[in-house]
Order: structure tokens, then sequence, then C-alpha cells
């Protein structure tokens, strides 16, 4: 399980990370609560139960592997772009994500756990990231359609996330927000080009629509009542909204979408629902989404092969860094005797 990658000690040189002594766990138990009960933020100097600490850290780093591990279906797709002004939005929107998975990285750091525990979890296979990365991204309409639906479900998640307890965590997800809209958008323009084409064009919308969205409904995780974490994560502020309630809002929004952009959602069952106020849909496969997120999707040994020879080819880089690290500190340790 995910969890599990961070049942291990601390690495020696990690930030040393404030625990009340026990006597006083009960009032920092109490100053913990009452700023939650206050709609505060926890901030990284303040105590907090490790049971809150360890589940920032599960999804915060789930959270950035799923944004590096994320630039890779869009990536396999730069070298093909088919214009200059497409390749120049999709080299800008990887390099995004892979500065969000930067951000996530530094505010899981702050909560004591290292970069290279967290890699390691991922590289290992024992950690997991969004199962949506796991689908081949098979023709350039697929590129557009991770804008319109893939960025578009984060943003419907992460945006209850710029209100995360957890102070850095929620700064964060603000600027990721901004630009995870920017991505949406230019997806939904990119799809919206191909719908004027060709019909060749328009066939190619409609296939890629139809294979990405049951596993865009799938990306707000499992329903309510088999969600593990759900009343813990929401009772201390580090999750708002359900994952049901999300899923909800996020077809709602697309519905009215997928119309102006002339494609049909793969769903013989979604029509709008008068008394509800909302879209009822129809039922999602919760064993493939279980079987992708324990590691037998179609491309999950892919895309960790390729995690791992990217940081296994970049090493010299980080040792070069370090190397140039040492010897500027060298240099000032002389300046200054
Ligand atoms: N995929 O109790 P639950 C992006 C796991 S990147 C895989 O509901 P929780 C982008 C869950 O971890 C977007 N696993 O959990 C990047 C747990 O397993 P463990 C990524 C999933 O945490 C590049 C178990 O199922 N966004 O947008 O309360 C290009 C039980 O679930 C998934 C985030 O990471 C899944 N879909 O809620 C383009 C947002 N769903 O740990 C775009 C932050 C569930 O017990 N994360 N699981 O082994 C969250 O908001 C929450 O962690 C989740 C799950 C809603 C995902």
């Amino acid at each position: 399980m995910y969890t599990q990658s961070f049942n291990v000690p601390d690495a020696p040189g990690l930030k040393s990370v404030p625990t009340a002594p026990s006597t006083e766990n009960s009032e920092a138990q109490a100053r913990f609560d009452s700023r939650l009960d206050a709609d505060g933020k926890i901030e990284p100097q303040d105590w907090m139960p490790d049971a809150y600490r360890k589940t920032l850290v599960r999804q915060i780093s789930q959270h950035a592997h799923s944004e590096i591990v994320g630039m890779l279906p869009e990536g396999n797709w730069i070298s093909r772009a088919p214009s200059l002004k497409r390749k120049a939005i999709l080299i800008a929107k990887v390099q995004d994500e892979g500065g969000h998975g930067l951000y996530l990285y530094s505010a899981a750091e702050t909560l004591g756990t290292s970069r290279d525990q967290m890699l390691d979890g991922l590289h290992s296979g024992r950690a997991k990231y969004s199962s949506i990365f796991n689908y081949p991204t098979l023709n350039w309409a697929d590129v557009g359609v991770v804008g319109w639906l893939v960025d578009g479900a984060a943003i419907m998640n992460q945006i209850p996330l710029c209100r995360c307890s957890y102070g850095p965590y929620a700064r964060a997800m603000i600027r990721v927000c901004k630009e995870e809209s920017f991505h949406q958008r230019q997806g939904f323009e990119a799809l919206m080009v191909m719908m004027q084409g060709t019909e060749a064009q328009k066939a190619m919308v409609q296939d890629a629509t139809n294979r990405f969205w049951w596993k865009c409904l799938a990306m707000f995780g499992p329903p309510d009542a088999d969600s593990a974490h759900s009343d813990q994560g929401m009772r201390w502020g580090i999750k708002r909204i359900s994952n049901d309630d999300l899923r909800q809002k996020f077809i709602d929004a697309t519905v009215p979408q997928a119309k102006v952009l002339g494609v049909t959602l793969p769903d013989p069952d979604l029509k709008w629902n008068e008394e509800r106020q909302h879209h009822d849909y129809g039922a999602i496969d919760w064993a493939e989404f279980w079987a992708t997120v324990n590691g037998n999707g179609p491309c999950n040994k892919e895309r960790l092969a390729t995690r791992v020879k990217a940081h296994t080819d970049g090493q010299w880089v980080r040792d070069a860094a370090l190397a140039y690290a040492r010897k500027q500190q060298l240099k000032a340790n002389k300046e200054a005797a």
C-alpha cells in the first residue's frame, strides 16, 4: 500500500521536526484542535499529531509523484506536435507540471521527509500516483483531452486544497491551480480547433474523449463509502469536499463544455436529474481502477521504468550540482576566514 513507503525511520540529516514532550501532548493537541476548529493553518514549526503528519506526507507526495509521472504521457507528443505553436505550448505545460512536482516535494519536505525517501517510494513501486497516468496517449487529440478533462478534474480536486489546513500545501496549491486553469483552457482550445477541422480530426477528438472520460471520473478516488481516508481527512481540514461530491461537480461542469465542443460523453445513463439538480451518471468500473492503482494498468510498468531511467541518467547532474555547491561553500568559508 502507498502508506507503507513512509514506515521507514527518517534518514540522518533531515530537518528536525518539533514534537511536544509526552507530558505536554494533551496541551499541544488541544492547541492543534482549536486551531483547526477556528479554520486556522498548521505550519511546519507547529506541533501536530503523527497521524496528521503521515497523512499529509502520503497525500502530498502522491500528488508530487502524479505531477512528474504526469509529464510522461504528454511529453511523448512534444516531438510530434502538429505546429510550432502547439509544440511551444506543450513544452511549457509539461515544464509547469515538473514545477508543480517541485513545489509539492518541497511542501512535503517541511514535514520532515526527505526527497530521497519520497523518490525511493515512487521508484520502488510502493508509492501511489494518480491512476490516470497509467493510460496511453494514442493520438494528438489525447493531448487536448488531457488538458480539458484530466487538468479539469485536477482543478476541481485542487481548488478546495487551497484551503487545506496545512499552510505549505495550501499555498503551493494556489499557484498550481492558476497554472492548471491555463492548461485546461489550452486543451479545450486545441480541441475546439480540431472540431472545426476534417471529419478525421473530429473522430480523433471523439475517440480520445471516449477513452479518457471514465478514467477521469475515477481520478477523484473511490466512492465515499469505500474511501479509507476521507472521514479523517475531512476532520483535519485536509479534504474539504468528498470524492463523490467533487466527481459530481466535475460532471455537472463538463457536460455543457462537451456540448459547446460538439462531442458526446460516452455514458448512455448521463442525464439531468431535475429533482437532484445534478446529472445522473452510469457505473464506474472500480475493479479496473483498483487494478490500475495496484500496478496492473496498461502503462504502469512503462511509466515507472521511464522515471527510474530518468533518475539514474540524471545522477551526474545531481553530482555536479553538489560538487559545485561544495566548491562555493569552501570559497565562501575561505573568504570569511
Ligand atoms: N489514483 O481513502 P481515499 C495532475 C488511493 S496530478 C491512485 O479516497 P484520499 C496532473 C489513495 O491514495 C493530480 N490512487 O484516499 C499532472 C488511497 O491509497 P493508500 C493528482 C488513488 O487520499 C500532470 C486509496 O486509494 N492530484 O493533475 O482520502 C499533468 C483510498 O482512497 C486514487 C492529487 O494527487 C487515484 N486516482 O483521497 C496533468 C490531489 N484515488 O494511500 C495533470 C491530491 C485514491 O491508502 N490528492 N487513491 O494506499 C487527493 O486529493 C486525494 O489523495 C485523493 C484520494 C482524492 C486522490
